[in-house]
């Protein structure tokens, strides 16, 4: 059977992880997480000092992923999205969360104070939508909330709908 790729990807804290693992087990696609990937992997190409993190070594990421791309069923979950090959995904869902609860949950999370002033503005800039629709087909890139619990549930049953129509519009 044939199965799309989503891309899920957003500010950091937006909920990307919670909802890809959560549409992986009621979909039975499989999950990836970018930032877990590289991790394991080692797919790092230097430092940066100022955000004290490694830098994504972004050709060796997507020579790892390439063949199960290519096999389909994949959710892929980063909170950038330029360097992905456009053919890859079937569509693409950018997490929108508001900013002081977005502020909150990265509190939670340790972040340093520069380190939560960058994200809340990347997120109140909407850097990762327009990055989004930069790279992608604007008709196939769509905006998702995700403040409360409720919205997780709206989402997955959303997507869960769209994966369904979109095997059965895929299958001969
Ligand atoms: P990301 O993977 O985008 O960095 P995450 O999935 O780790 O984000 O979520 C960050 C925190 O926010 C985590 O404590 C779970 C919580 N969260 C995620 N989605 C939520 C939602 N729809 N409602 C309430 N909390 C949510």
């Amino acid at each position: 059977m044939l199965l799309p790729n989503i891309l899920l990807t957003g500010t950091p804290g937006v909920g990307k992880t919670t909802l890809g693992k959560e549409l992986a087990s009621r979909s039975g696609l499989k999950y990836i997480n970018v930032g877990d990937l590289a991790r394991e992997g080692q797919l790092y190409d230097g430092y940066d000092e100022e955000y004290d993190c490694p830098i994504l070594d972004e050709d060796r990421v997507v020579d790892e992923l390439e063949n199960q791309m290519s096999e389909g069923g994949v959710i892929v979950d980063y909170h950038g999205c330029d360097f992905f090959p456009e053919r890859w995904f079937h569509i693409v869902f950018v997490l929108k969360t508001d900013n002081s609860i977005l502020y909150e949950r990265l509190e939670n999370r340790g972040y340093n104070e520069k380190k939560l002033k960058d994200n809340v503005q990347c997120e109140i800039f909407q850097v990762l939508h327009e990055e989004a629709l930069a790279s992608y087909k604007e008709e196939i890139v769509h905006q998702l909330p995700s403040n409360k619990p409720e919205d997780l549930e709206d989402n997955i049953n959303q997507i869960l709908k769209w994966i369904e129509q979109w095997v059965k519009d895929h299958s001969s």
